[in-house]
């Protein structure tokens, strides 16, 4: 598991090579924005049941089967494993927020997860689409500037926005 200031040093040490100018550049912007990191994985965390149930109603909306007898979300049992499903990517997504790095949710969420779902049954596309309404819902309250100083979030979100998308197309 890397985050970004290690994830330089081992491609440096690879090379043998010291940090470049450009790494030391990216890094220092990166602690420069490191409150609005800090804030970007606080909303994220203490919203993170309202956007897990949420996604998963309009996903049930939109594939009703997943929740009629014989879907991958009928009986309760069922349920709860689609619904901690989703919170443990989320919580996977902020790991890597917090990192700067995707390294922390390849290695230890998104690794094989393809390969579980199609053992399970549990369909992969659904699974991604799911994803997709917790990143929807998960930008909205990041970008939205009530009550925080106003700043350019645009690369952190679009950063964010990539791991949730990784994640999507780890499934999908
Ligand atoms: C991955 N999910 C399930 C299982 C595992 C995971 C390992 C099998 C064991 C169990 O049931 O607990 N576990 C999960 C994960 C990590 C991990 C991400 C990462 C570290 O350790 N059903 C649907 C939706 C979808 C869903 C499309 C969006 O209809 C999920 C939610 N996952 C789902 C379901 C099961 C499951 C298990 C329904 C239970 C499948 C079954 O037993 O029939």
């Amino acid at each position: 598991m890397l985050d970004a200031f290690a994830k330089v040093v081992s491609q440096a040490d690879a090379k043998g090579e010291f940090l470049s100018g450009s790494q030391l550049d990216a890094l220092s912007n990166m602690v420069k924005d490191g409150n609005k990191r800090l804030d970007t994985v606080n909303r994220i965390t203490s919203n993170a049941s309202t956007i897990v149930a949420n996604a998963a109603r309009s996903l049930f909306e939109e594939q009703p089967q997943l929740i009629q007898p014989g879907g991958n979300a009928y009986t309760n049992r069922r349920m709860a494993a689609c619904l901690r499903d989703m919170e443990i990517i989320l919580r996977y997504v902020t790991y890597a927020t917090l990192a700067g790095d995707s390294s922390v949710l390849d290695d230890r969420c998104l690794n094989g997860l393809r390969e579980t779902y199609q053992a399970l049954g549990v369909p992969g596309g659904s699974v991604a689409s799911g994803v997709g309404k917790m990143k929807e819902a998960a930008l909205a309250m990041v970008n939205d500037t009530n009550g925080i100083t106003k700043g350019d979030c645009s690369a952190l979100s679009s950063e964010v926005s990539g791991y949730f998308d990784r994640a999507a197309a780890a499934v999908g």
